[in-house]
């Protein structure tokens, strides 16, 4: 019988090139995908610890240069290398041609030795990738880029002979250099470090096939890991004991972009620098060191109930009309080209955990800074002015996502 398959498959290979090569592509693509759902799995997933104090979710490992299948420990922004897979922990991921994937890197997603700047929900990549011309961009904001190298073209040589790359400048082994994997296409080389990169048709002297990685493939995900962590030190701040109040209480927000809690305040920003009736630290809450060098608190909308604050009183909390104690909504990745807020209101002092003492918006102005995170489209979250919110109403990947505590 295996032999029956075994030829059906060879003679229906035979009579059918073309859907032969359709099933090579398809897998091809699986293989893409594959790579890209362990690289943001990864990401997901880093955390702060003893040993990598400033680990934090969103940051990419840096490609793989020296072929040994390890991220190496630094990048430039835009590096070319191939895919990390014994970092990620996968199979050696191989195109229909038997190259492992190569693999570019946007420089704001590297990690914290090479990139000290913040990653949340404001960060956006920066490569930039055409299609078929230098004319359309399919995106400037990946994040990161996989390419499918396929079988060598023209004069690229993958032996491990050592020569000039013109990739590196250097000389370096030819099976480590982009550019025997890598061509241009109407002008664009996807050889060359930093991009621009393009994505077209295959021909007698191009055939890369790429995924693109963008800001939303890989920021909705991190924000729901970190939204998720957030209910849970705010559950760990309700049930702690010995806490201030009586009533299970939550802390009440920050209102006007301080970092720490305004009393009787229900809507703005969750205060990771001084929340109250008592802080985090004092009920034996640690926050993670991620959570706060990243200026999380910016960016994630954060109500609760009058009810479950100190005062016990002011009324309650409701999302899609029925009682709620706490409601946080995650902005989703900026529009293409769109800087917000969180990224130009200056503050004082800088350092990101520390509390901002000077400069506080007015209510004015702290509502519009939440317009520009929040829908319009869902106007009982859009108003930020009442204890009224909304599951948002659009089905986009990149959007607005609600988190509640219920009673
Ligand atoms: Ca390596
Ligand atoms: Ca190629
Ligand atoms: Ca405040
Ligand atoms: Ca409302």
């Amino acid at each position: 019988m295996l032999l029956g398959i075994v030829l059906s498959v060879f003679i229906y290979n035979m009579v059918d090139p073309a859907q032969a090569s359709a099933r090579r592509q398809a897998r091809n693509e699986v293989t893409l995908r594959e790579a890209r759902d362990a690289l943001i799995g990864w990401s997901v997933q880093r955390t702060s610890s003893a040993a990598l104090p400033n680990a934090r979710p969103g940051e990419l490992p840096c490609p793989d240069m020296n072929g040994d299948g390890h991220e190496d420990g630094s990048c430039v922004a835009g590096a070319l290398g191939r895919v990390p897979w014994k970092t990620l922990g996968i199979p050696e991921p191989r195109d229909e041609a038997g190259e492992t994937l190569w693999y570019s890197i946007a420089g704001p997603f590297r990690i914290w030795n090479m990139n000290s700047n913040v990653i949340n929900s404001d960060t956006s990549g920066n490569l930039t990738v055409y299609q078929n011309s230098a004319a359309t961009a399919l995106t400037t904001e990946a994040v990161a880029i996989i390419f499918s190298a396929g079988a060598s073209l023209g004069t690229q040589k993958r032996d491990g002979a050592v020569a000039p790359c013109s990739t590196t400048g250097t000389s370096i082994a030819r099976n480590l250099c982009a550019a025997n994997y890598l061509e241009t296409a109407a002008t664009v080389n996807n050889a060359v470090i930093g991009g621009p990169f393009i994505t077209a048709q295959p021909s007698n002297t191009f055939n890369d096939k790429l995924l693109v990685v963008t800001t939303t493939d890989l920021i909705t995900v991190v924000e729901q890991r970190v939204a998720r962590e957030l209910l849970a030190l705010l559950e760990a701040y309700s049930t702690a004991p010995g806490k201030s109040c009586s009533n299970n209480c939550y802390t009440a927000a920050d209102k006007d972009f301080t970092n720490e809690e305004d009393d009787s305040a229900f809507r703005g920003w969750l205060p990771l620098c001084d929340a109250d009736p008592d802080n985090w630290g004092a009920l034996g809450i640690t926050l993670p060191a991620w959570l706060t060098n990243n200026d999380w608190w910016k960016v994630i909308y954060f109500a609760v109930a009058p009810d479950k604050t100190e005062n016990n009183s002011g009324g309650t909390l409701t999302v899609d009309g029925a009682p709620a104690h706490v409601v946080l909504i995650t902005p989703g990745p900026a529009p293409q080209g769109a800087i917000r807020p969180s990224r130009t209101i200056p503050r004082t002092p800088t350092a990101p955990s520390q509390c901002v003492l000077e400069s506080p918006l007015d209510s004015a102005q702290a509502k519009a800074y939440w317009q520009q995170y929040l829908s319009p489209n869902d106007p009982l979250n859009f108003d930020h002015s009442d204890n009224t919110y909304a599951t948002p109403s659009s089905t986009a990947y990149a959007r607005n996502r609600l988190y509640v505590i219920r009673p």
